[in-house]
């Protein structure tokens, strides 16, 4: 019955034009009446001042149906989507034409009817696909397209992604950081938090969401809109002020009520998908649950200034904001079985490091007295092999030098593991002698070749350098660089099986463009009974603090402590890597 501010208009707008779009895919004479009707609809509710469920819960349908272009049809779809959060039909069209119309019409140059050409004619079902077609000079040959034509989507896809733009968690991090710190140092300010994707960890980030409390609101706002990061206001008033920050993205801040509080945490950090699902919730006992609070049947306020009240009140355990995706947690939270997730307080040490040696840009005694400074246990100094030639990769030779001259080095309270990072080769065999190899203390292993290979291929040669027997740990498992190259083909699923069979660990690498392991692979493998360890792939002291980012994957990825070796203490851990 109830819904969350005019979120509800924004949603049902979108599913209308929507399903108008699909409709128009097999247009017959009658359907254009109906294209009308969904597109009327979509107009009139875009332009609603007030939220509709509120308009649902005067009237019923009925008054629904008072609404300019609104008839009975959709008016019975609007009841069933304030009801369930879905439209069967909506559901049903995008089953039939699994073509991603709102993403290709909102590209320059692009509307419905040429959309539905290239569907229709190249099967071209999204904008992945039609960069494709570009590039095999495919869509110049159709009729009434052509070369300027061609020219013209081209350039759509580049302003697109430009205006797409989402950023890398790990570089939005110090950004969010630095406005909060400057915020706090206002004065104005009693409390403050991030909500958004950055809260919920996701691996990129599309605009920044910052809450706070204060009795200041227009000075706050006035603060906020003078600090030195900031290009344009993009929109401003007492309780919601937008910016874009000369970073290259946006930030919203929301002046909030402390009584609210908790509740617009609760909304802001979402996904959408796991608030959809948490108001389905509400709705089920009789409650309504807006960023405003959590409301009894008679509309008392029974939560709303604390966060986790909200999930209590609900009958619910309380659930980290890494796992907020609608992906079964609020299942688990029901029967109060939320893991007990993975804390970077939980880390003791980082196995997976370069040095000056190869191509990190810091000796290893800076390295370590870095590690030294997380209070680390361990660190394993992991260099690259010979075959990885623009990294400066080293032979056995210089390996056992290097490992000489480690045994000189007193590092204090803090063990240092000898290790590579050694080449996976083409025929799966490693870059280095297995001799070199055993006097290690921990062997990382990883592909940095031949990345087009079958799936089979790929599959097959990294399954070989684990049946060697020496590999401790699998860098990077997939080979993806997020926004710059698409991961490796690979049955992640074998390779899982292959790392149980002979103790490899998978890595969950924490470099910002990597984070690999991500956490739909995290999800996945986490049915076979191997370990993880989360690793920063550091190249200089600073590196070493993405750990954060590894963890954040881990938590998303639902991992407890148990599943990850560098949570163990030394001795412990030694006894895993042992080969
Ligand atoms: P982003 O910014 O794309 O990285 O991802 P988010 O999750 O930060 O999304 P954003 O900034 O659009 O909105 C922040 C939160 O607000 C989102 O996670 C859930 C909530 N929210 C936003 N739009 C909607 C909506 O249309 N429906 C519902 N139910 N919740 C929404
Ligand atoms: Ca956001
Ligand atoms: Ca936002």
């Amino acid at each position: 019955m109830f819904g969350i501010g005019n979120m509800y208009n924004k949603d049902i707008e979108k599913i209308f034009n929507e399903i108008a779009l699909m409709l128009s895919l097999n247009e017959t004479p009658t359907s254009k009446f109906e294209i009308r009707a969904y597109q009327k609809a979509a107009f009139t509710i875009g332009t609603l001042q007030e939220p509709i469920e509120d308009i649902y819960k005067r009237g019923g349908a009925k008054a629904l149906m008072e609404l300019p272009g609104i008839g009975k049809t959709i008016a019975m779809h609007i009841e069933e989507y304030i009801k369930t959060g879905k439209i069967k039909k909506y559901e049903e069209l995008k089953r039939k034409y699994p073509i991603n119309m709102s993403e290709l019409t909102s590209l320059t140059g692009m509307g419905a009817k040429k959309a539905i050409v290239l569907y229709k004619q190249l099967g071209i079902k999204n904008i992945e696909d039609l960069k494709k077609a570009i590039e095999e000079h495919k869509i110049e040959k159709l009729e009434k397209f052509g070369e300027r034509s061609e020219d013209l989507i081209r350039r759509g896809i580049e302003i697109y992604e430009k205006s797409k733009g989402r950023m890398l968690l790990g570089d939005v991090f110090p950004i969010a950081d630095n406005i909060v710190e400057k915020l706090l140092s206002s004065g104005l300010i009693d409390k403050i938090m991030v909500a958004g994707s950055i809260r919920r960890m996701r691996e990129t980030v599309g605009d920044l969401d910052i809450l706070a409390i204060s009795d200041k609101q227009t000075q706050v706002m006035d603060f906020f809109i003078s600090l030195n990061n900031v290009d344009k206001i993009v929109s401003k008033g007492p309780t919601k002020t937008t910016v874009w920050l000369k970073d290259g993205l946006s930030c919203d801040l929301r002046v909030i009520e402390p009584k609210s509080f908790g509740a617009a945490v609760q909304y802001f950090t979402g996904s959408k998908e796991h608030n959809i699902e948490l108001r389905q919730i509400a709705i089920s006992k009789g409650y309504k649950l807006n960023e405003y609070g959590l409301f009894d049947k008679r509309g008392k306020n029974i939560g709303g200034s604390d966060e986790k009240s909200i999930y209590e009140q609900l009958g619910l355990q309380y659930i980290p904001p890494e796992m907020r995706e609608g992906r079964g947690e609020l299942e688990l939270a029901k029967e109060h079985k939320i893991p007990k997730i993975v804390e970077l307080s939980d880390i003791q040490g980082d196995l997976h490091t370069h040095t000056k040696e190869t191509d990190g840009a810091n000796t290893i005694e800076e390295m370590v007295n870095e590690a030294k400074k997380l209070h680390y246990k361990y660190v394993a100094i992991t260099n690259h092999t010979k075959s990885l030639k623009v990294a400066h990769g080293m032979n056995d030779n210089q390996f056992e030098e290097f490992f000489a001259r480690m045994n000189k080095i007193d590092f204090g309270n803090i063990k240092v593991l000898k290790g590579a990072e050694v080449d996976i080769l083409e025929n799966g065999s490693l870059d280095l002698k297995d001799k070199t190899l055993e006097e290690m203390d921990c062997v990382v292993a990883a592909i940095h070749s031949k990345f087009s290979m079958s799936e089979d291929e790929m599959t097959v040669r990294v399954i070989k350098a684990f049946e060697t027997g020496l590999v401790n740990i699998f860098a990077h498992p997939t080979g993806r660089l997020i926004g710059m190259r698409e991961p490796y083909k690979i049955n992640i699923e074998k390779v899982a099986e292959a790392a149980e069979r002979n103790n490899v660990v998978l890595e969950i690498n924490s470099f910002p463009n990597r984070l690999d392991l991500n956490d739909s692979n995290i999800l996945l493998l986490s049915k076979y009974n191997i370990k993880f360890s989360i690793d920063t792939d550091s190249h200089r002291t600073t590196h070493l603090y993405y750990m954060r980012l590894g963890v954040g994957m881990a938590r998303r990825g639902w991992l407890t402590k148990d599943k990850i070796i560098n949570t163990l203490e030394y001795n412990q851990l030694m006894k895993i890597l042992k080969k």
